[in-house]
């Protein structure tokens, strides 16, 4: 039995203003001829499908296009839970009528019976849990000891009844962040305070567990406990990271092999560093890009001009300018500080540096100038 894992697609996403929705379908277009490529008969989606419980209408024709050509085109099944950005209502739509044709849309909790698959070694069960709020796991599941995400997960994991001793093979997609896992600056936290971690240890018994929610591909504490990673990078602490979908091969006993097919996107993510000058030399391209300029002095127009070299610039870092908020100076009374300690001490907590001899003069010259046409205006 052959399937495909993958998660995090946030269609719909805006990054720095700009709508991804281009570079998502030319990704989706990739992910359609793995698909052919592959001889999947499934493919896992965990979750975060959208990036708002209310996505943007390209998005919604984006997943109905895609969902089309593998379904009903390619003949392949999809399994699709809600992750913690997704409305489960929304993803649960018309679910039930749309099982007789192969698409799984598993919205809420509620409804998490498995879909089963058959290969010439019988049945394979894969079985989902989308993401949910403690709160309404414990409503659902009638279930008092649910308090976090973990016993929240234990619960659910249970009603599946999958067992070490099982004799079925199983697969189950979920959407979680798993202790210890490598976050990036893209995924929304599940909890503010209290943990949304759950131990890997819950899902004992499962042959693959395809989890959504981190971006980056990783392995959960165990070889067959995956996150795909996202189908693009959707923060700069993402940036010049390979994509991929993991290509899942299971034997008679359960057994995986997993095999990460990398998914190029049309643009890549790349933050750039340098002097404006620097950076103003290098070979343009259409990535999308953060620069980090490195210059201390005033730098003029730099959005214009470096959107010549780099039209997609979204953002400009200026780690000079960085002020860390704190002062070394604050606590002198400013009242009894001359005109060039100030601004000496200024300068340091905007740059970090000490000023040098050329700014100082330059200060020295305008305050000068200013202050002597000042007494020369007075009546
Ligand atoms: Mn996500």
């Amino acid at each position: 039995m052959r399937f495909i894992h993958t998660a995090d697609w946030h269609l719909g996403r805006i990054l720095f203003g700009v709508h991804l929705t281009e570079d998502q379908a030319a990704v989706l277009d990739l992910l359609v001829d793995i698909l052919k490529d592959s001889g999947a008969q499934m493919l896992l989606v965990s979750g975060d499908v959208y990036d708002r419980a209310v996505p943007p209408p390209e998005a919604v024709r984006l997943l109905d296009d895609f969902l089309g050509r593998v379904v009903a085109g390619l003949n392949i099944k999809v399994l699709m839970i809600a992750g913690n950005h997704d409305s489960p209502d929304r993803v649960g739509f018309a679910s039930k009528i749309l099982e007789s044709r192969g698409l799984f849309m598993r919205g809420s909790v509620g409804n998490t019976s498995p879909a089963v698959l058959e290969d010439e070694h019988g049945p394979v069960d894969f079985f989902s849990i989308p993401y949910a709020e403690p709160p309404t796991v414990r409503d659902i599941m009638l279930d008092d000891s649910v308090k976090d995400h973990e016993t929240a997960m234990q619960v659910l994991v249970k009603r599946n009844g999958v067992s070490a001793t099982k004799n079925r093979r199983t697969v189950l997609s979920a959407h979680a962040f798993v202790a210890g896992g490598d976050e990036s600056e893209s995924e929304r936290p599940l909890s503010v305070g209290g943990s949304a971690a759950v131990p890997h240890g819950v899902f004992d018994g499962y042959d693959y567990v395809a989890l959504g929610h981190l971006h980056r591909p990783q392995t959960a504490g165990a070889d067959h406990i995956r996150y795909s990673g996202s189908l693009f990078p959707y923060s700069f602490s993402e940036a010049d990271q390979d994509k991929s979908v993991n290509l899942v091969e299971m034997d008679q006993n359960g057994l995986c092999r997993v095999t990460p097919v990398t998914l190029p996107g049309k643009r890549r993510l790349r933050i750039v560093r340098g002097l404006m000058d620097e950076v103003l030399c290098l070979p343009s391209s259409d990535d999308y890009i953060q620069v980090n300029l490195l210059d201390a002095n005033p730098v003029l127009d730099a959005l214009g001009r470096l959107r010549v070299v780099f039209p997609n610039l979204l953002h400009i870092e200026r780690p000079h300018l960085a002020w860390d908020g704190s002062r070394e100076n604050a606590r002198a009374d400013h009242r009894k500080t001359s005109h060039d300690d100030l601004f000496r001490s200024f300068y340091k907590d905007m740059t970090g540096d000490d000023i040098g001899p050329d700014m100082a003069g330059a200060y020295r010259k305008i305050t000068e100038r200013y202050l002597r046409e000042r007494r020369e205006a007075l009546p």
